[in-house]
């Protein structure tokens, strides 16, 4: 990468600007991507407004209608680019050991020579036509111990405004990186170069999509698409992926979890990290509303979706929440399924792939059980409930999103930008499984609790491009977003549970549940949403030695009395079916488990197949 600098291509650096390998990075991808100018986010309120206009005037955004939705925007994509593309996402590790069995690897001499180097280097010329927007970010509270920072270069208006709400972003990061920081490169360009006269489209994107990693360089380069994870790299791609390599080598976690607060009526504080794959309630779990007979008790958000995880010097685990907004799914989000959420979205909200009512407000399915009699579907499209009923369309698309900043929620934890993080005291994996997989389960052991995440499954959602419902092992939540080697990921966990056990402290309980059984009738057995606080409160009774429960292969349940079931009219017949472990279900379970494990057979760490031989051997004898 060393082009000259294109001619008459303007750098415009501010004077706040004080890192010069930073400035020869800019001018580097300036050249190759041939931006027309570049413009460098200060992350300002008035910043904010001006790109929003500008998205406006483009045609990208529709400006709400403030009496209904103040400060709010609507942005309809491209039909073809709608959700995360993980067939077209890479970890190019040096070795292709690295990058393991779960991820699409390329050499990365042979990915840079196709999107930097080649003769028709996909990024060469990309930008043309287009601003390239530094945007330099932080993930986690600035300065904070456990935060660290990365700077996108991109040329999406529509990626600058969503990095603003999703991380703390702009001036200040600089400030803190100095003049010579260290910050996690991040190239996005959205693919469609503009020839001069060119008249711009309202979503541009390219039917060719790469989203490209090399953990050795932690860099990333994201090509063709605008939407969510593929573009927003602070995201998945950084806060996950890259994270997760970083966190490898450095003795910490990066997790696809949310993090919430529970505080007793006596005010004594707990904190939970769970992880569950996307579009399975992260965002409601973490805004959930105690039902009335827990009175006194308190959810609160740190996170809804992603935590970083390092040891203190008590020995205990502290997590923060990187971003610094929610990029949620919109459908089925109501006043009864999140009510903080709906709260949240009342103003300062980009909206996207949402229908557009007359009235100038938005619309989904399931946010109110009467539909408005006519409405513009995401798609742009006259819908109405007729049309939906002769057709099938929707009004918004199944993976449509909201993105808000934290500060919107009125359930936020007082610690959720506390630079020190909050320290766990348990995890919780769950999947989306309608049959098989108790409510919840409690692992015996951190190994046993490593063994039930390594193994997960879950049914495939509309998060990512492909067939959905389909049940795939899904590890540790992680399995789109692991930046390195699965098996090792796993001797990781291991390795943090010894190191932490020798240390003497405390280790978080491990919890498996599954909201999502269902019953002969096809309907979902538990009634989940705030109804899922009786579940958090057994677990917190174990963590205090007081819940009881019943033993079985895979650990701990509880049975019908040992949970709280006032105000909510659940027979012990309907909790069977939640809890019920069929013999026939689990021998084809364990048979899925033998075939992941034959899969990341390489570096498998030996105590899974231990762990699973014992939870065999109890099967056949119970
Ligand atoms: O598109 S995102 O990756 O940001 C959302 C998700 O799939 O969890
Ligand atoms: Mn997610």
């Amino acid at each position: 990468m060393n082009q000259p600098v294109m001619e008459g291509l303007r750098l415009n650096v501010p004077a706040f600007v004080k890192h010069q390998r930073l400035i020869a990075w800019v001018a580097e991808v300036a050249a190759l991507t041939q931006a027309k100018d570049v413009y460098w986010c200060d992350g300002s309120e008035e910043e904010y407004d001006r790109l929003c206009a500008q998205l406006v005037a483009a045609g990208t955004f529709k400006k709400l209608n403030p009496a209904l939705r103040p400060n709010s925007y609507l942005a309809c994509s491209d039909p073809s680019d709608v959700a995360r593309v993980e067939d077209r996402t890479y970890i190019c590790s040096a070795k292709k050991e690295d990058a393991g069995p779960t991820n699409n690897w390329m050499d990365p001499a042979e990915m840079r020579s196709l999107l930097q180097t080649g003769d028709k280097a996909l990024f060469k010329g990309a930008m043309a036509g287009r601003t390239l927007y530094v945007v330099p970010f932080s993930m986690g509270p600035i300065g904070s111990p456990i935060a660290h920072i990365g700077i996108e270069l991109s040329d999406s208006p529509y990626v600058a405004v969503n990095m603003r709400t999703m991380t703390r972003m702009g001036r200040a990061v600089l400030d803190v990186l100095g003049q010579d920081g260290t910050f996690v490169p991040c190239v996005h360009t959205v693919g469609a170069p503009l020839q001069p006269g060119q008249a711009d489209v309202k979503w541009p994107c390219n039917q060719t999509k790469y989203i490209v990693h090399f953990p050795e360089t932690r860099e990333i380069w994201s090509y063709g698409s605008g939407y969510g994870g593929n573009a927003l790299l602070g995201k998945k791609c950084f806060a996950l992926r890259i994270a997760s390599t970083m966190g490898r080598d450095q003795g910490w976690l990066a997790e696809h979890m949310l993090i919430l607060g529970v505080t007793s009526p006596e005010g004594k504080k707990y904190h939970f990290a769970a992880a569950f794959p996307s579009a399975c309630g992260k965002t409601n779990f973490s805004m959930l509303i105690p039902p009335a007979a827990f009175e006194g008790w308190k959810v609160t958000t740190i996170g809804d979706d992603i935590a970083w995880i390092k040891p203190g010097a008590d020995g205990r685990l502290y997590a923060i929440n990187p971003e610094a907004g929610y990029f949620g799914v919109a459908p089925g989000t109501n006043t009864l399924t999140n009510f903080n959420c709906m709260a949240s979205l009342n103003k300062n909200v980009i909206f996207t792939n949402v229908g557009l009512t007359d009235e100038g407000d938005v619309w989904w399915e399931g946010m109110t059980d009467t539909p408005p009699a006519h409405l513009i579907d995401w798609q742009g499209k006259d819908w109405t409930p007729a049309i939906a009923k002769e057709t099938g369309a929707k009004a918004a698309h199944p993976n449509a999103r909201f993105t808000v900043s934290a500060i919107n929620n009125p359930a936020l934890d007082a610690d959720w930008d506390n630079p020190a993080g909050v320290p766990i005291d348990a995890f919780i994996f769950g999947g989306r499984r309608s049959t098989t997989v108790p409510l919840v389960t409690e692992a015996r052991d951190w190994v046993e609790g490593v063994y039930m995440a390594a193994t997960m499954g879950s049914e495939t959602t509309a998060a990512a491009a492909g067939q959905q419902g389909v049940v795939r092992r899904d590890p540790f939540a992680m399995l789109p977003f692991m930046g390195y080697n699965m098996s090792d990921y796993f001797q990781h966990w291991l390795d943090m549970g010894k190191k932490l056990q020798a240390s003497g402290a405390k280790l978080p309980a491990i919890y498996c549940v599954n909201w999502f059984r269902k019953g002969a009738d096809g309907k979902f057995v538990w009634p989940g949403y705030g109804e899922n606080m009786r579940v958090l409160k057994w677990m917190l009774d174990r963590v205090e030695g007081t819940g009881q429960g019943e033993e079985h292969a895979f650990g701990v349940t509880p049975r019908y009395q040992d949970i709280n079931w006032q105000g909510l009219d659940f027979s012990q017949e309907q909790f069977n079916i939640t809890t019920h472990i069929d013999k026939a279900a689990w021998a084809v379970e364990m048979g899925l488990h033998e075939e992941l494990f034959a899969q990341l057979a390489y570096h498998l760490p030996a105590e899974l197949p231990a762990t699973k031989a014992k939870i065999e051997a109890r099967l056949a004898a119970e």
